[in-house]
């Protein structure tokens, strides 16, 4: 390892020398608050990453998979206590309980301190505290912020090297006076000197919390996902969420893609437009960021799959990064048939938490393919075979892989200062009224749009079944502010954009900020079968709204906003039948008027803090679906 290993009594590492004093400061007092054996300062090099991987196969943390199958690959298996983000134990600190809004658990700010500091108190004992600075977005990139995450677990420093630009750049950006969030981390499992560790070391107590005024993280207990890896979650969207909202930008939980039609019949090579996309969980998010189109001549390439980061670029309009460097998908279900990139990126180079081991050192879950393994070591380490009663991988088995390895990544996907954003998608999941696309009339109304996203909840499990289980732009767990502010900014920046575009007279598109559309893949017969066949289809949908960018795609005017005409898309080779595609696009207005009036009384819960703007869009939507009813 490269990374210098210091005793907290040794003078200044090298790393040291260039962080600035009060990160230095800081990390003195993480170090007196944890006690861990010893300090490492964090470059980002192959090397150290490497002795971070040997350090945890030799404390069975990893287990190499076979280098011929899937190389410079490794699984972890978890505590089977800690398999997943735990929101009952997420917390927004904020002074007045109000700020957090009724989306967020709130805790008082001072007592959770309190809580904390006894937590965290000697907890890296004979462990030692990894600093790991880390960017969000390319280094030195205008939308571009940093961090520096402490922590006591090599995994996590291995999945924040993936997850983000990591160690060295970073800290010399930090050196240099750039503003940077404090993470503080601990999987809460302090070693005493005659004590075995466990390969995967947590605690049943778990705290993941953010004090968005003061942009701080502190996380206890967990070492999985989005509980730990504290760039992701609490960092790009949560602390995001308060940043952008003091500075005039918006963190979203949104994918983002770059779509190329195919050329003219002059030859003119078709123009390539940004989309950023937001899905509540379980839509297909990474799917739809690796699309392989079905229509000829049409290409996809990916940006990024989960958080994009959109703001004013110079000239006014609106530009995204994905803040983030690799991906942290969702395994299970994931196969050749439904994201054959994915599968693709995942060939080597990827860490597999919780997914099964095949007795040839490869890794399996299910939906991977029809026919499971005959023999599998399942995601507890236990022998399994097709009759076992359960799953061989956890259903939130997680791969980890850095961007850069996906077959589709497009080159901007790392450009210093973004991309221009051009359109914004909403997707809901729902099987009832919700036509397959609609426009938004324009910004206001499209973000109404987004805040209304909702699932209908499909197991039992989840509620009654048909209930709508509201998740505003998709950020239900994940605003750092009040949901209602957050609205508000997205008014704002929509507003701005909109002005700055006028004022130097943008052309090339009929709009100066994005176009905002609504989406639902999910929409079902009389039968219960899906309408649309979704997936690598879905192209169509994005080339009608392309085409509404570039003026050359009709629409009809609708209450929901604009349809696409008749004719538009080509649903017949999608395999839709005229009547399944009357049902896919048919709006019925009564319908749509009592969801109407369900969302006004869902604005009722955010008081008086809910934008007049959003609440004028919401009136004139039910007036002119009641007009038309
Ligand atoms: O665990 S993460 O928060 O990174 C992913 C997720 O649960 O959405
Ligand atoms: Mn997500």
């Amino acid at each position: 390892m490269t990374a210098t290993s210091v005793s907290r009594t040794t003078s200044a590492t090298p790393s040291q020398t260039t962080a600035p004093a009060d990160l230095a400061r800081w990390v003195d007092e993480m170090a007196s608050l944890t006690s861990p054996d010893s300090i490492v300062w964090c470059d980002g090099s192959d090397e150290e990453r490497q002795g971070l991987i040997d350090l945890m196969i030799d404390a069975g943390t990893l287990v190499k998979l076979n280098p011929e199958k899937r190389p410079r690959s490794y699984l972890a298996r978890s505590n089977p206590s800690d398999v997943a983000r735990v929101e009952s134990r997420t917390f927004i600190c904020t002074d007045d309980e109000d700020d957090a809004g009724p989306t967020n658990n709130w805790a008082d700010p001072a007592s959770m301190r309190e809580t904390l500091t006894g937590l965290f108190t000697g907890a890296m004992k004979g462990r030692t505290m990894y600093v790991v600075p880390f960017a969000m977005g390319p280094v030195g990139g205008a939308l571009t912020r940093y961090g520096v995450q402490v922590t006591d677990s090599p995994y996590v420093v291995v999945s924040m090297g993936v997850m983000t630009r990591m160690g060295a750049a970073p800290l010399a950006q930090i050196a240099a006076g750039a503003a940077w969030v404090p993470a503080a981390h601990t999987v809460g499992a302090p070693l005493n000197p005659d004590d075995a560790d466990v390969p995967w070391p947590c605690n049943e107590t778990k705290y993941i919390v953010q004090f968005p005024a003061t942009r701080e993280i502190w996380s206890y207990g967990s070492a999985y996902g989005g509980n730990a890896i504290l760039a992701k979650k609490a960092f790009a969207l949560r602390i995001a969420t308060a940043l952008g909202h003091d500075e005039g930008w918006l963190a979203a939980h949104m994918l983002l893609l770059k779509v190329t039609p195919p050329a003219d019949e002059s030859g003119t090579p078709g123009v390539a437009r940004h989309v950023a996309a937001a899905f509540p969980s379980a839509c297909g998010k990474t799917n739809f960021a690796m699309m392989r189109p079905a229509v000829d001549g049409w290409k996809v390439e990916t940006l990024g799959d989960d958080i994009a980061w959109i703001g004013p670029g110079e000239d006014g309009r609106l530009r995204a990064i994905n803040p983030e460097a690799g991906f942290f998908g969702v395994a299970p279900g994931t196969s050749v048939d439904t994201n054959p990139v994915a599968m693709e990126t995942l060939v080597s180079d990827t860490i597999f938490t919780n997914v099964a081991l095949t007795d040839d050192g490869d890794v399996w879950w299910e939906g991977m393919t029809k026919e499971p393994p005959a023999h599998l070591i399942d995601w507890r380490g236990n022998d399994w075979t097709p009759e076992s009663e359960t799953p061989a991988a956890h259903p939130n088995a997680r791969f980890t892989v850095a961007a850069h390895h996906c077959p589709t990544i497009a080159e901007d996907w790392d450009a210093p200062d973004g991309v221009v954003l051009d359109a914004i998608v909403f997707g809901g999941r729902r099987a009832t009224q919700i036509p397959l696309v609609a426009q938004a009339f324009d910004w206001r109304h499209g973000v109404l749009m987004g805040a209304s996203l909702a699932s209908e909840q499909t197991a039992a499990a989840e509620g009654p079944v048909g209930k709508l289980r509201r998740d505003p732009l998709a950020m239900l767990p994940f605003c750092g502010i009040h949901m209602a502010d957050h609205w508000a900014d997205w008014l704002r920046v929509g507003a701005q954009a909109e002005a700055a575009g006028a004022v130097a007279g943008v052309h090339g598109t009929p709009h100066h900020a994005p176009a905002i559309f609504h989406v639902n893949w999910f929409r079902k017969g009389p039968d219960g079968t899906f309408l649309w066949p979704g997936f690598g289809e879905n192209i169509r949908v994005l080339a009608w709204a392309l085409g509404r960018l570039s003026g050359t795609a009709d629409a009809e005017r609708t209450p929901f906003g604009w349809l696409p005409g008749e004719g538009e898309i080509d649903y017949a080779a999608a395999g839709v039948t005229d009547a399944q595609w009357r049902r896919l696009m048919a709006i019925d207005p009564e319908a749509l008027a009592e969801e109407s009036e369900d969302m006004a009384r869902y604005l009722e819960g955010f008081g008086d803090r809910v934008p007049a703007e959003l609440a004028a869009a919401l009136a004139q939507r039910l007036r002119s679906l009641r007009s038309a009813v």
